[in-house]
């Protein structure tokens, strides 16, 4: 047995997002969302789920600040419901919108929790999207309107700030995947958008400095790891390949203005020309105080000509699978943290999301999920490594309170450490609530 000792300061939290729990998506004013429409349409969410009612925690977020209070978490990273606030995308506020989130605000900080607000987790307003979505550069200003409305209404209660969750998915995983909403598959339209998401991100940046709003601002990328399975250059640049999509094609833009030379030859080779504008770069390169990192699989990988548009494919080497399919791969973790932490340098770093999906039932009103558990003791270990070898890591925040609405996958996964029955929609505390609640009480882990 061995302890791992975190630092006196460090973080603590849970996620969640907004379209996934809140539930009341025709109450309080909100206006459609492309989730909304995405999810109502045949054959796009596994067994025709929704998130109508999700967690009904837009009724019950009072219970589930109870559970939160009762972990001893310091954060709550939660996102804000574009819609709920801009019913129409822009112009009109829907004041009861603003209500709700103060409420909850406000309930956090009595019970001592800290705020972390996400701007953008994925919910456009339809009319928006009506208009083109995010390949318009209107919405781009329409997100600016709104960040800044929210910065101003919620300035000096919330202090932690995350502009856009996942950029990858909104843009590759939404539009050239299609497996997300809006569902396109167009790789150049996905290119353009991520370049979009990019400039919102770094105008709404701009906007919080000029407002000079009191507190910190970053983004959450989902980044992976991919090892080279051989030492042969063609294995090792594939690989490079499939992380620089993910990674330094939404990393490097921030950090030094520019795009991977590499992704933009690729993109160009695939008719997908990447459209820069005088002065984007410039609004992109705003320094932000911190990073959120995002970070679930990672896997072995090799050159493979008929691999996709990057020439790549992962091969299976006998990771365990969670209940998504996804590798469980700790040192994946350790081995993109010390990469980012090489490559960009000193930059603090919160974990903004990391789990398991799990979809182990109650038994006897207990949820014994041993291997969230292990997931999540490994990946605790793998975060501690990467702080010894100098990581900035100020938190980490683990992926999810509840279990929720898991997009395209409806309600057949199950990410938290808080079962949701979704009939009666009853909490039940999972044995990993309780193990994490311990290592938050200790900071330290029993490895
Ligand atoms: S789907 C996804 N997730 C899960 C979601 O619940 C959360 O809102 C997201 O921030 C858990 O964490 C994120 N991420 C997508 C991962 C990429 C999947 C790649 C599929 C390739 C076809």
């Amino acid at each position: 047995m061995a302890y791992i000792q975190f630092p006196e300061d460090f973080k603590w939290g849970v996620a969640t997002a907004a379209y996934q729990i809140e539930g009341a998506v025709r109450q309080g004013g909100r206006g459609p969302s492309i989730w909304d429409t995405f999810s109502h349409t045949p054959g796009k969410v596994l067994n025709g789920d929704n998130g109508d009612v999700a967690c009904d925690s837009y009724h019950r977020y009072e219970e589930d600040i109870a559970l939160m209070k009762e972990l001893g978490v310091n954060v709550y990273r939660f996102s804000v419901s574009w819609p709920r606030i801009f019913p129409e995308g822009t112009g009109k506020v829907n004041k009861e919108g603003l209500a709700f989130y103060h409420r909850m605000v406000d309930k956090l900080l009595e019970n001592g929790i800290e705020p972390m607000c996400t701007l953008y987790h994925w919910d456009l307003p339809q009319v928006l999207q009506d208009k083109g979505g995010w390949d318009n550069r209107e919405t781009v200003e329409a997100f600016v309107a709104y960040s800044e409305l929210i910065f101003k209404e919620f300035s000096g209660k919330i202090k932690s700030w995350l502009t856009i969750n996942e950029p990858w998915c909104v843009s590759f995983l939404s539009n050239f995947i299609g497996a997300h909403a809006p569902g396109n598959q167009d790789l150049a339209l996905a290119v353009n958008i991520s370049h979009h998401l990019l400039l919102a991100h770094g105008k709404a940046v701009a906007r919080f400095r000029d407002l000079d709003i009191p507190g910190k601002i970053g983004f959450a990328p989902n980044v992976t790891w991919l090892e080279p399975y051989s030492r042969d250059q063609e294995d090792v640049e594939a690989c490079r390949r499939g992380m620089g999509w993910m990674v330094d094609w939404f990393l490097d833009p921030i950090f030094t203005g520019t795009y991977p030379a590499f992704m933009v030859d690729w993109f160009a080779a695939n008719q997908a020309p990447l459209q820069i504008k005088d002065g984007d770069m410039e609004w992109i390169k705003q320094p932000v105080d911190f990073i959120g990192i995002n970070y679930y699989e990672s896997n072995v990988g090799r050159h493979n000509p008929q691999g996709g548009m990057l020439e790549v494919e992962s091969v299976d080497m006998g990771y365990k699978k969670t209940d998504i399919g996804w590798f469980i791969n700790a040192e994946g973790f350790y081995n993109v943290l010390t990469f980012i932490a090489d490559k960009y340098g000193e930059i603090p770093i919160y974990i903004t999301e990391n789990g398991i999906c799990i979809n182990d039932g109650v038994e006897d009103g207990t949820v014994n999920d041993q291997r969230r558990i292990d997931y999540l003791k490994g990946h605790i270990a793998a975060v501690a490594r990467s702080l010894k070898s100098g990581v900035n890591i100020k938190g980490y925040i683990t992926w999810s309170l509840l279990d929720n609405f898991e997009w395209a996958e409806g309600y057949s996964k199950r990410f938290g450490i808080v079962h949701v029955n979704y009939r009666t929609l009853e909490r039940t505390k999972k044995e990993s609530f309780f193990w994490y609640q311990k290592v938050i009480g200790n900071s330290w882990l029993e490895v």
